[in-house]
């Protein structure tokens, strides 16, 4: 008898791996829908399949899987477990109640030389039932699967016919152990321990726990998410801050109902806290899967793009960062805050298009040490994702380096470099056609445009954004309408690749002021006449039928 099962009931199932925008690819490295959804007949069992029969080294590989404790969380792991072992894997490593956050997932594949991981989540994509849920993949480095992989997932799915599978009762993760099913080990450990340790070897923990200690409170929102464990321990434990600190910090199948997006609209409370209160000095929050962050002080909200900014000019307070930077890299709708600050140190700046996964061969080939997207995601070459809960230990470092307060460090920021004024405007659940068909006019407008008027300046460059790797020269193309102005003003257009109602349009918007210029505008009013601009030109309200954005970031 052969030791595998096969179960062919797929015959004709289809999984689409694109976002409903051909040109667009996901923002995520994998396959992101209703939970409902999922739970169709053989829809994951499908897409693991084309993951096992893609991703190099299968046979005979480590594996690492967990995932950020959403609904489907543990059968997704079951399933991987028994698709793996009917795989040939040698092992799959996962955690204790399959709780592993992203960044910790890509130090694990790393640390064990594994042929990639599997994260289940849908990232900041609100979860249970009636949420989403997600398949993440990634590589043997660490990171998100590049795009060679993810096509090649997607072009298996487009002719499977079964899948391979094993019978076996789940095997229990509520505590460590090791297991086998069939020749594969199966083996449990703590998805936190190894986290903690890597953040022990870039940061000095014991600085940061004599600031916070003298009257430097502090507040963390996990929003009911992976990073509760984390930063319980983190936190509470080694940094001794008052039980409590962490809010929200047991992760739930549902997030409580809530929407795990750390940004001011679905972190309200903790933005009232810090914006409104006066309780606490620094509050931060991390999304579902724990690798992004916001960073708020007292009476005053970090910008990511200035969050990149400000942790490229402080490096040197942190012991890792310490010898310099190689240089640093932001996503092409990020503030070119963080230009202006490399250039000051004079290493080297890279545009990628946006995801994570364009940053992955910068940092292998050590062209970047730092990186970081507006979306509320930083990270350095600690790990390949981005990592939301070392962006609050690196704040908080700088912090009690520096001695002074979030406020103060953002205004001699912008008193040294000049302010880049930022914010970005979601449209949400549009409906497909209406938003393609206002990108596709936008785009078509682009060629006549030039050296016409726009928000007080004129308009130097429009075009769709192209990137050449700088590493291996493959090229991407299509990643978004930019509108460049000569005043070095832009305003961008894309749609995005990780919403699962209709179409997201996403306008970033951005202004910079000398820093001999006024730098306490609100944002919103110093971008005033680009976003009436780019509404006109655009037509947004008109073809869309929204008066305002679903989310101002
Ligand atoms: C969004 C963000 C992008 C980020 C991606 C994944 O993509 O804009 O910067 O990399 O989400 O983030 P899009 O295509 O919707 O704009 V997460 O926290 O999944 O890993
Ligand atoms: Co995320």
């Amino acid at each position: 008898m052969s030791n595998s099962a096969f179960s062919s009931p797929t015959s004709g199932y289809k999984v689409a791996l694109n976002s409903p925008f051909t040109d667009q690819k996901p923002g995520t490295s994998g396959l992101r829908k209703s939970s409902k959804q999922f739970e169709e007949c053989n829809y994951l069992e499908s897409f693991i399949e084309a993951i096992f029969r893609t991703l190099p080294g299968v046979n005979g590989g480590i594996l690492v899987v967990g995932g950020d404790g959403r609904y489907g969380n543990r059968r997704a792991i079951d399933l991987i477990l028994r698709m793996g072992a009917a795989h040939g894997l040698s092992k799959i490593i996962t955690t204790v109640n399959g709780i592993l956050s992203t960044p910790a997932a890509s130090h694990l594949i790393r640390k064990h030389n594994a042929i990639g991981g599997i994260i289940l989540s849908a990232s900041h994509n609100s979860g249970g039932p009636d949420g989403d849920f997600g398949v993440k993949v990634n590589g043997a480095n660490g990171g998100p699967a590049p795009e060679s992989l993810t096509d090649a997932i997607y072009a298996c799915t487009q002719t499977l016919e079964e899948y391979k599978t094993i019978d076996h009762p789940p095997i229990l993760l509520d505590s460590l152990g090791q297991y086998s099913i069939r020749s594969m080990i199966v083996e449990v450990i703590d998805g936190v321990e190894d986290y903690i340790s890597l953040m022990q070897k870039l940061f000095d923990f014991d600085q940061i726990r004599l600031f916070i200690s003298d009257n430097f409170p502090i507040a963390f929102d996990s929003l009911n998410a992976v990073t509760g464990p984390y930063a319980r321990r983190l936190f509470e434990g080694l940094l001794k801050a008052p039980l409590g600190t962490v809010r929200n910090g047991i992760p739930l199948e549902d997030f409580g109902g809530c929407h795990p997006d750390p940004n001011l609209t679905y972190a309200k409370e903790l933005a009232d806290l810090l914006l409104k209160g006066n309780d606490y000095c620094f509050g931060a929050a991390c999304d579902g899967d724990g690798d992004r962050n916001m960073i708020l002080g007292r009476g005053c909200f970090v910008n990511p793009s200035d969050s990149l900014a400000v942790l490229t000019a402080n490096a040197n307070c942190a012991p890792a960062y310490k010898k310099g930077l190689s240089g640093v890299a932001r996503s092409m709708p990020t503030s070119a805050a963080v230009d202006v600050v490399a250039k000051d140190l004079d290493i080297a700046c890279f545009e990628t298009p946006t995801g994570w996964k364009f940053f992955g061969n910068l940092l292998d080939a050590g062209q970047i040490t730092l990186c970081g997207e507006e979306s509320f995601g930083t990270g350095s070459n600690h790990v390949r994702e981005k990592d939301g809960i070392w962006a609050v230990l690196f704040w908080l470092q700088i912090l009690s380096e520096k001695k002074c307060s979030v406020t103060d460090l953002m205004s001699q920021h912008w008193r040294r470099y000049g302010r880049h004024y930022y914010s970005r405007h979601d449209y949400e659940a549009i409906s497909s056609e209406i938003a393609l068909e206002l990108y596709e006019r936008l785009e078509l407008m682009l060629p006549t445009l030039l050296g016409k008027s726009f928000g007080g300046s004129s308009i130097s460059c429009a075009d769709n954004f192209s990137y050449i790797d700088p590493v291996n020269a493959s090229v991407t193309d299509k990643q978004g309408l930019r509108i460049l102005l000569e005043d070095g003003s832009r305003v961008i257009l894309r749609l995005s690749g990780t919403g699962t109602k209709g179409s997201t349009l996403r306008i970033y918007l951005e202004r910079y002021v000398s820093s001999n210029g006024n730098l306490n505008q609100n944002p919103q009013e110093a971008l005033a006449d680009l976003i009436k601009q780019i509404d006109s030109l655009a037509e947004i309200t008109h073809r869309t039928g929204m008066k305002k954005p679903t989310v101002i970031t």
